[in-house]
């Protein structure tokens, strides 16, 4: 089964190997509405998730459904424009594939970005949050099954799945910039439904500053390659129950509207150092 795994990885990473003549260094997964950053890739080479062996195809809107690879400040990414969640219905390792699959391009680093939910009173729609740490609250793990030796060990350390040199260097950028950073704990959610004013209140409760329904998926199976993971949140919305009002995927797309300049350089300004 495991060894399948491993087959299947390197037959969609030698499609991709085929089609680019670089080898990225960085690795960036574009939350929903944040997917504009991959525009911003020079001479790039755009791979439709349907055109590789073996990869899921993303269904949400706000998600292209596709590989960009290029540079970006002179640096060799590759961006997944378009992710997937596990609410689409795909098994949870499938979440993890394509971070597998970025990782035997070359890249040992990981910028994950997502749209979130403000649960931090404190936070204003608009704001973006390095992530410092996570709690999986999706009730399973993109690990679970056999593990494949060759790609990581069987129980992982998650002692800092957020590296903390790339937090300190997102900061020192932010800094330079001009724009003031939140920093807090993600929370992964399975949705598709919003969470409730009481979830809300709960996730306060357990040290939560924002939530969503992607990203830590993704991070344990970077954290299991022993890739260092950067994490950005776009507040998009207050979180159920904090403000009186209903949420709605619409205002998260026009959220990031509004926040893709500052969204944009805070990137640029982070991949450029690295
Ligand atoms: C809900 O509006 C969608 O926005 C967020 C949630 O996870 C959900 O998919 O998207 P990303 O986490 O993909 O940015």
């Amino acid at each position: 089964m495991s060894q399948e795994l491993i087959k299947q990885l390197q037959e969609s990473a030698d499609y991709i190997k085929e089609e680019i003549d670089i080898k990225p260094k960085v690795a960036l997964i574009l939350g929903s509405g944040l997917g504009v950053l991959a525009g911003e890739i020079e001479d790039k080479v755009e791979i439709t998730y349907d055109e590789i062996p073996n990869f899921p195809v993303s269904t949400v809107e706000g998600h292209a459904g596709q590989l960009v690879l290029g540079t970006l400040e002179g640096i060799e990414v590759v961006a997944m424009q378009g992710r997937f969640h596990y609410y689409e219905g795909y098994d949870m390792s499938l979440i993890g594939f394509p971070v597998q699959v970025m990782n035997l391009l070359g890249p040992n680093k990981l910028v994950v970005t997502n749209s979130a939910g403000g649960a931090n009173r404190n936070f204003n729609v608009g704001d973006l949050m390095l992530i410092n740490d996570h709690i999986n609250f999706m009730g399973t793990n993109p690990l679970v099954g056999p593990n494949e030796a060759e790609l990581g060990p069987r129980f992982p350390d998650m002692s800092e799945a957020y590296n903390q040199e790339l937090i300190e260097l997102a900061e020192k950028v932010a800094d330079e910039q001009g724009l003031g950073l939140r920093k807090g704990v993600y929370v992964g959610m399975t949705g598709p439904t919003y969470e409730t004013p009481a979830e809300v209140r709960m996730i306060n409760k357990l040290g939560g500053d924002a939530v969503g329904m992607s990203t830590v998926p993704e991070v344990i199976a970077a954290n299991h390659l022993g890739m260092k993971v950067l994490g950005i949140s776009c507040i998009t919305n207050m979180a159920a129950g904090i403000l009186p009002e209903p949420l709605s995927h619409d205002e998260v797309i026009e959220t990031t509207q509004r926040v893709k300049p500052k969204f944009i350089n805070l990137v640029r300004g982070i991949i450029k150092e690295l």
